[in-house]
């Protein structure tokens, strides 16, 4: 009997391990990113194939992956493949601005809240600031980090006119360098 092997595998798992690939650790996987975060998706194939976990991945399972994830987080064109957002590598993506919804949200942690009024949004790990359009998505994003969360509406078209740089991530995520604490409200 043929096995089928995308019945059996965990495309949540093999999305999270390539998320670390490509977001954290290119290197662990001798991967080298250019300056847009793109790297040939048979160099990836080949580091994964290397583990006894991911030796059978192919490149219609990284499509599947792709196709069938609930969240937007890889693309891949033309035989490359790059995480959208999430970076945390030292070399910074290069990202077009553009200009974002008049309201954008982010989730976030109580314990969190006191310093974003002194300091306004900053990345931390990541290279950019991750909003959400919408706050169902942002109600999500914080519970990662509070199991009751606040959300912050950001005055993301007064931010764009005063010269805040945003940048499209997926069709919910949306990035910034940094939000300046005048632009945020706190709302719940
Ligand atoms: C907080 C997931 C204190 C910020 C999600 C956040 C997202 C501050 C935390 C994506 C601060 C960083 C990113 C300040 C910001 N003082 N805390 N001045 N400025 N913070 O995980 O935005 O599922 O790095 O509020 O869905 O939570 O992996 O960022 O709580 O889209 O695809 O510092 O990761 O996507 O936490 O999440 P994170 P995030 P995936």
């Amino acid at each position: 009997m043929k096995v089928n092997w995308r019945s059996l595998m965990n495309f949540e798992e093999l999305s999270k391990e390539i998320s670390y690939a490509l977001r954290h650790a290119p290197w662990e996987y001798e991967l080298e990113l250019d300056e847009n975060g793109w790297v040939s998706a048979e160099q990836l194939l080949t580091a994964l194939n290397e583990s006894d976990k991911w030796e059978n991945v192919t490149l219609e399972d990284l499509e599947y992956m792709i196709e069938n994830s609930e969240k937007k987080r890889h693309e891949l064109v033309e035989g490359r493949i790059r995480a959208i957002y999430g970076h945390s590598i030292p070399k910074k993506m290069v990202k077009e601005s553009t200009e974002p919804p008049a309201i954008l949200y982010h989730g976030t942690a109580r314990r969190f809240i006191k310093s974003i009024e002194d300091k306004g949004l900053l990345p931390n790990g990541r290279q950019y600031v991750h909003l959400s359009n919408d706050i169902e998505t942002a109600l999500q994003v914080g519970k990662r980090h509070d199991n009751k969360p606040i959300i912050l509406e950001i005055d993301a078209n007064k931010a764009w006119y005063e010269g805040i740089k945003f940048y499209l991530g997926n069709d919910k995520v949306w990035l910034a360098d940094n939000i300046p604490s005048k632009y945020i409200k706190v709302t719940s």
